[in-house]
């Protein structure tokens, strides 16, 4: 009998949305523009994810405002995108590619969110994805470390779609955060969680300079790539544990090579995203996770995605 070539399946379906590879852009990393979403239309992303959009179109903070060095990189972008108008045009033409289409949306104050959320879900994403990393009123901390506010959030949001949709949510590093966001979800359920946001409120010094390496906020910024890979596979792991899987999580953090793909997969990750990886490497990227994860599964006898997610050991 012939030996028969195994060729590994990456793809992989969330929400009932099937994605032809289980990689694709974090939102925020070359997805603002119209040429920059049809240039991941092209690529072998495995979907095209926007920037966070807004109800106004904004220009952003002051530049610097993206810095990668060894280890990672750190923003302060300030949601620099086309308004949620823009994107409610551009996302038809953008389902042409053949691949799922994700709305990432962002509200300056609660009310924004079921207004964006409504008019882009009859634009037909495929998929919403509700950034909570924004600004609650001042003096209170970002919406997903505010668990009330999350929980209205997600109620205002589901009143208004008729779309599968989830929320990406900012890393918790106690376990009673990730029982509060669990409760929360479990009293207003998603359709998918995206895990994790940058790590908030870093600051990067550049000591030949004796200086910040961004400009706004004195410096301080969102921490993304290879140092907060164990932090995503921490909230990736804790959510997957607390929903036994019945909640399905895109991956996103540190995710530079395949193992680093079949990381987030073992931990619970039926899909994931690449930020900092992206920025810095350019949409090749996607070609080289693509040969890099098919090795890891040839070699270690994975047949695709599903059969490796969730399945981490215990000691
Ligand atoms: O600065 C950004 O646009 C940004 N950067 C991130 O790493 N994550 C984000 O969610 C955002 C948009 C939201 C906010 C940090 C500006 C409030």
């Amino acid at each position: 009998m012939a030996s028969q070539t195994l060729v590994p399946d990456l793809s992989t379906t969330i929400a009932g949305v099937r994605f032809p590879l289980c990689f694709m852009n974090a939102s925020g990393a070359r997805c603002v523009t119209r040429a920059e979403l049809e240039a991941l239309g092209r690529s072998t992303s495995g979907a095209i994810v926007t920037k966070s959009m807004t109800r106004e179109p904004r220009v952003g903070n002051p530049e610097p405002r993206y810095f990668a060095f060894a280890d990672g990189s750190i923003n302060s972008m300030g949601l620099p995108n086309l308004g949620y108008h823009a994107y409610a045009e551009l996302i038809p033409s953008l389902k042409a590619f053949g691949k799922p289409v994700i709305a990432s949306i962002a509200g300056l104050c609660e009310d924004d969110f079921p207004d964006i959320a409504g008019t882009i879900s009859k634009a037909a994403p495929d998929l919403i994805e509700v950034n909570l990393s924004c600004p609650n009123i001042p003096g209170k901390p970002q919406i997903g470390y505010d668990f009330d506010a999350s929980e209205r959030v997600i109620r205002k949001v589901r009143a208004v779609v008729d779309r599968p949709f989830g929320v990406k949510l900012p890393p918790y590093f106690d376990p009673a955060h990730h029982a509060a966001m669990a409760g929360v979800l479990q009293r207003a359920p998603v359709d998918f969680l995206s895990l994790i946001n940058s790590v908030g409120n870093a600051l990067v010094i550049d000591p030949e300079r004796e200086s910040v390496v961004i400009k706004p906020k004195g410096g301080f910024g969102g921490l993304g790539g290879a140092m907060i890979k164990p932090v995503a596979l921490a909230n990736i792991r804790a959510f997957w544990n607390a929903f036994q899987g019945r909640i399905p999580i895109i991956g996103v953090g540190g995710i530079g090579s395949g193992t680093d793909v079949f990381e987030h997969l073992l931990a619970g990750a039926s899909a994931v995203q690449i930020g900092t990886a992206l920025m810095e490497e350019g949409l090749p990227v996607f070609d080289r996770l693509g040969q890099e994860l098919a090795t890891v599964f040839a070699k270690k006898g994975y047949h695709g995605v599903e059969s490796a997610v969730g399945r981490l050991k215990e000691l």
